[in-house]
């Protein structure tokens, strides 16, 4: 039994701005991720269009989350970062993701309900095919590891569906080709040309909630500006929105059972204890028993503390989109070999001509 070559994966659709959320679920853990691994990491801008067609400012916000990898640290040599339309082998794939993925699959993706809303039948087609063309983004570069937040969690449920299904369909077409590795997916033997991906999610934030309400994912779609810390927030802003957001009147408990049941709580909490590389547990040895009169200004401080350099980073690089453009373009170069390859694999084991 061999295994498939670690590889890193992730995307961030440029669709507004940046907020703790993204930082805490996602960018954060491609960071640390890089040190150990192989990473690709990809501006998805064609995702970006599921939702809204039209983008007046779709080139500044590609650069715009370009720049908050760089900014935090992602190393673009070492690595490959790059906007997904430059490589049109993702869109490629999930054409064949389209004719493996089941209809009856893709009617329980919660995404989709939350994002079309009542009137689904005004919703775009993309955005229904939306966890396939994820799926290829991951599978075109056979990517095992994705860092995610939980919201993405069955999304990435369905890419292993789809990869599990292309393996056992087309097994009789792999096998010849040498191209496929025998892996276990659980006691089952599987002979596979996609691995079957792995999400980390892990970590004390990996569903950051709305300021406003602990009970809602933070998001750059709410209407509520407060709702969210952006990474492009000045001290200012950081520390209002955090002194206004939510609260209950009890003390901090002083051990993690006692957030049940307490959202927004449980939910700064587990802010605090993301950008302090805690547990919720050592947050609380410390604060518990403490008013969030004390807890909020050592949380701004925090904030403050770790996102004001990425966010005077981000904003120098702006100032250059020239730069940013030439690190999506070599980004988008390496990335189309390695896709490329792929594709004329799974094209041979289709039986396509080429
Ligand atoms: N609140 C969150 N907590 C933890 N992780 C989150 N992510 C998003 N929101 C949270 C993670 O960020 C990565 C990039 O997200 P995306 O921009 O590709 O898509 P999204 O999940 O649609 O982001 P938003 O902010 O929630 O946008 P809208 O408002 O359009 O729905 C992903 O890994 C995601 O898990």
């Amino acid at each position: 039994m061999t295994e498939f070559k670690p590889l890193v994966f992730s995307g961030v659709q440029p669709t507004g701005n940046l907020h703790l959320g993204n930082y805490l679920g996602a960018i954060r853990k491609f960071v640390a991720l890089q040190e150990n691994n192989d990473c690709i990491y990809c501006v998805v801008d064609l995702h970006a269009l599921t939702a809204q067609l039209v983008h007046e400012d779709m080139a500044t916000q590609i650069r715009s989350i370009t720049a908050a990898f760089l900014a935090a640290g992602i190393d673009p040599k070492k690595h490959i970062v790059f906007n997904q339309s430059q490589v049109p082998q993702h869109a490629e794939l999930a054409w064949i993701f389209n004719c493996v993925a089941r209809i009856g699959w893709m009617n329980r993706m919660t995404q989709f309900k939350d994002k079309a809303g009542k009137d689904r039948e005004q919703a775009s087609l993309g955005l229904y095919a939306y966890p396939s063309l994820m799926a290829a983004d991951i599978l075109v570069y056979r990517a095992t590891h994705v860092p995610v937040g939980e919201d993405q969690k069955q999304h990435l449920e369905l890419a292993r569906d789809i990869a599990m299904k292309f393996n056992m369909d087309f097994a009789e077409k792999i096998r010849p080709t040498g191209l496929g590795i025998d892996i276990k997916v659980g006691d089952e033997p599987v002979h596979a040309y996609f691995p079957m991906v792995e999400p980390l999610i892990d970590g004390p934030a990996p569903r950051v909630m709305s300021l406003k309400d602990g009970t809602k994912k933070m998001s750059k779609s709410d209407p509520s500006d407060l709702s969210r810390i952006n990474l492009m927030d000045d001290q200012d802003a950081i520390s209002k929105k955090i002194r206004k957001a939510k609260t209950d009147p009890d003390a901090l408990p002083s051990e993690t059972e006692g957030l049940k049941g307490r959202p927004e709580a449980d939910n700064l909490v587990g802010i605090f204890a993301a950008l302090a590389d805690k547990s919720k547990a050592d947050v609380l040895s410390e604060f518990g028993g403490q008013q969030f009169s004390v807890f909020k200004p050592a949380l701004i401080d925090l904030a403050v503390e770790v996102l004001a350099p990425i966010n005077a980073e981000m904003r120098r690089l702006m100032e250059d989109p020239g730069h940013i453009d030439a690190v999506l373009r070599d980004g988008g170069e390496r990335a189309r070999t390695r896709a490329e390859k792929t594709m004329n694999e799974v094209r041979d084991i289709i039986g396509f001509v080429r």
